[in-house]
Formats: C-alpha cells, structure tokens, sequence
C-alpha cells in the first residue's frame, strides 16, 4: 500500500525531516530483516506490521485529530504512570521514543556520557528532533525511579512541560501513604492539563480498559508455555512494545484475535521453532521500541524467548487494579496498590523480583535466563548480583548480558550467547 506523506504534519510538529527520513530508513530495513524475515508468524501480526509502519504516521495523525477535538496527550517513560488516570479525563497515554541511539551528541551536550542508552535516547530524540510523540505531547509525565532519570527530568523540564512523580523506593505504609498523596498530586495537575474532572464513572472506565488490556497480555503470555512456541519471543516483544502507543480498546480487541490464533496453534501443536529449541527467559531493563537487539540474536542462534521478566513484558502486565471501588478516592487506593506491585529494581529491598524470575522461569519451563541490563544502569546491575546466586541456588543457567542500542557488539554478544545456547544443548 502506498504510504501517504506525513510531511507537512512532522514539519507542524517542528520534526527536522531529513534526520527522520533517515531514521525511518534505518527503522523500516531493520524491522524488515529482524521481523519480515522470521518464518510461519501468526496472521493477525500483519495489524503490528501496519503499525509499526505507521507509528510516526496514522498514529500521530490520530494523536493530533484528539488534540484538535479536545483531548489532551501526555507522554510517559515509566510503567509507574497509571495510564487510569489519564484515560479517566478521556485523555491519551503513550510511551516516547527512548529505544534507539540516536541525537547521542546533542544528548551528551547536556547528560554525562556514562548515563544509560534510553535516557540518552530520549534526549536524543527531543534534542534532534526526532520523536513526533514529544511534540504532539501536552505534558511530560516523569518520575523518582533511577538517579538518572530523577536527574534527567529536571533537565528535560528546560524543553518540554514535564510532570515528576515521586515514586518512594520502600514499601512500607508510610511508603504507601506518600505514593496516595503522589497519585492525589498527579490526578490534580491531569485534571488541570485537560480541563477535565476525573469523575467515578471516568475512572471505572478507565481502570476496565486498561485491566482489559493487560488480562490480554496475560492471555498471551500464558499461551508462550506451550511446548513448541506458538509465536517468537521478537512478535510477543513487538506486541508488549506496541501497547504503549496504540489505542488501548483497538489494541486489546487485535491482541484477543492474535491469542485466537495462537490457540489454535497450540491445540494443533504447531509452533514457530523446534520443540526442542532451547527455552530463554529474559529479565531486567526494559527493552523500548525499536530495541529488539538480544532477542534476535537469541531467536536467531535457534533459540526461543518465551518470556520477559522485564517493564516491557510480565513485570508491567501482571497485575490489574482491583474493580471494587465505588468512589474516586477508593478506585485512587486501588490504584496505588496495584502500581506498588511493581517489582522494579529501583526499590529496596526488591525480594519479590527474585521470586518472579525464578516462578516464570518454571512455569514456563525456560531452559535458562538471560539477565540483560544497560550498561550504566545500577539498579539492574547491581540487582544481578542477587539474580545469580538466587538462580544458582535453583539450579537455573544464567548468562549476563550488558550492553546499549549500539551495534557494534553484536558480533562479541552473537559468540557469547551462541556458546551458551551451545552449553545448554551440551
Ligand atoms: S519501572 S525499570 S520503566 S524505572 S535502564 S532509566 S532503571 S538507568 S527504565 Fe524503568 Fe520504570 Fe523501573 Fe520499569 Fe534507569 Fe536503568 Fe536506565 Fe532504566
């Protein structure tokens, strides 16, 4: 199908055209070779496909068409957002660009070269003007999870509207008092942005659409158990990266009809590798759109990934907010409980994280765990201490992986993980 030129929307959202252009090059050849390449992939994954090929097109043209109807934008970097909250003033949630290096120069202008790869990619993006999400966005919504983002905020307020949550790094009561009050905070200054109350039925709303969402993330992630994997590891990541930007209610009604699909697959075990293809789990920092550089590699050393302990995969999926509340001040309560959930690195002491891998791990019968971390990022890096031994004492295999968007390790990567795919074999 002939693509419909964008340009005059990115040029309105001040986009510098001949970087983009580039970009999206570059992006459309790499998902062409990481993605179009695999074999026998679900029919409904041609509803990403499009997407994918449209995420700086149709989808902006939509974000805007809301903006001129009303509604606000607000863009997120961290699964500690409750998207309820924003869906509740019919506003728009999406994730921002922070998955590619790109703009790193201009990004090293203003952070330290040690900063990790998606902090520099979202300065990046908005200082090479580069994310047409950014623009299109009414407000930056951050938050106190890592140092580096802490920091980063602050200098990214000096370019667009930023908003920062303070997410405590405890979970005792007190801990949950404060995250109530920092919820309380954040419904206010949502309601102030868009103009809107956030009523009762508002918030029932929006908590369904989003429980919604992610029980059809579950579905899928459970249907990954199967022995042999009815979908790759890349098409599940490409789904869980995809939830952040599409609209919730198109992407859930897509997803139940692709998990249709992969039922069927399993009841005629059908699957997109060998049976006896090695199984990895892989678990640590999120892998934002497009970084789908380890799990390719993986899938195409003839292993399959059939989970993600990671934000983007089973660690932001596994919960949904309890639908009893009858008022605002109950569903927020709920709310803050499920977010507190979250078993993020950035908290101490982070036990349950352990207890997740090793769960997942057997639960889907994983042959071994890819612990993968961005270079410069403490909490995962550190957290890979405990990782290990916790793995050890299960008799788990575990390989390290640390590394950013670049490509220039991918030959060092593509040895080490064929040598232990090689030792699982063995
Ligand atoms: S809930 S993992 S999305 S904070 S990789 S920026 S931690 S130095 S992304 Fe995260 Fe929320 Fe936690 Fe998830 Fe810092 Fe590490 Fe960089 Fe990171």
């Amino acid at each position: 199908m002939e693509q419909k030129d964008y340009t005059p929307m990115w040029e309105s959202l001040g986009i510098n055209l001949e970087a983009h252009d580039g970009l999206l090059q570059v992006l459309g050849q790499a998902y062409g070779d990481t993605f179009l390449s695999q074999g026998n992939r679900p029919k409904g994954m041609e509803y990403l496909d499009f997407v994918l090929s449209e995420i700086h097109g149709l989808r902006i043209e939509e974000l805007l068409k809301a903006k001129q109807e009303g509604r606000s934008i607000f863009g997120t970097f961290c699964l500690y957002v409750p998207e309820e909250l924003i869906l509740a003033v019919d506003g728009i949630c999406v994730g921002l660009c922070a998955g590619a290096s790109v703009g790193t120069e201009q990004a090293e202008t203003v952070l330290p070269r040690n900063t990790c790869a998606l902090i520099k990619s979202f300065f990046g993006f908005k200082m090479a003007g580069l994310c047409p999400y950014t623009e299109a966005c009414d407000l930056v919504i951050g938050e106190t999870t890592c140092d580096g983002k802490k920091k980063a905020y602050e200098i990214f307020a000096d370019y667009k509207p930023t908003f920062v949550l303070e997410v405590p790094q405890m979970k005792a009561p007190a801990d949950r008092e404060l995250w109530l009050g920092e919820l309380t905070r954040l419904a206010a200054r949502i309601e102030e942005v868009s103009g809107r109350t956030i009523t009762a039925e508002g918030l029932r709303k929006g908590i369904a659409t989003v429980n919604a969402k992610r029980a059809a993330l579950q579905r899928l992630a459970r249907l990954r158990k199967a022995r042999p994997a009815p979908i790759s590891g890349l098409d599940a990541l490409l789904i869980n990266q995809v939830q952040f930007y599409d609209d919730p209610a198109r992407f859930t009604a897509q997803l139940e009809a692709i998990c249709d699909e992969l039922e069927e697959r399993v009841a005629a075990t059908q699957g997109v590798a060998p049976a006896t293809a090695p199984r990895v789990l892989i678990s640590g920092c999120p892998m934002a759109a497009p970084n789908w550089k380890v799990p390719a590699i993986v899938e195409q050393s003839g292993a399959i990934v059939v989970g993600e302990e990671s934000c983007v995969g089973e660690r932001g999926t596994r919960n949904l907010v309890a639908e009893t509340g009858e008022t605002v001040d109950e569903m927020l309560r709920n709310i803050a409980d499920r977010y507190l959930q979250i078993d993020c690195a950035c908290f101490t002491p982070n036990t349950e994280r352990l207890d997740h891998i090793v769960e997942m791990a057997r639960d889907l019968e994983a042959d071994a765990v890819l612990h993968y971390s961005l270079m410069f990022c403490t909490p995962y890096l550190m957290e890979a201490r405990a990782v290990r031994e916790c793995l050890k004492t299960e008799g788990i295999p575990l390989l390290e992986v640390e590394t950013d968007y670049s490509t220039e390790d991918m030959g060092q990567l593509q040895t080490r993980i064929q040598a232990f795919l090689e030792m699982l074999g063995g």
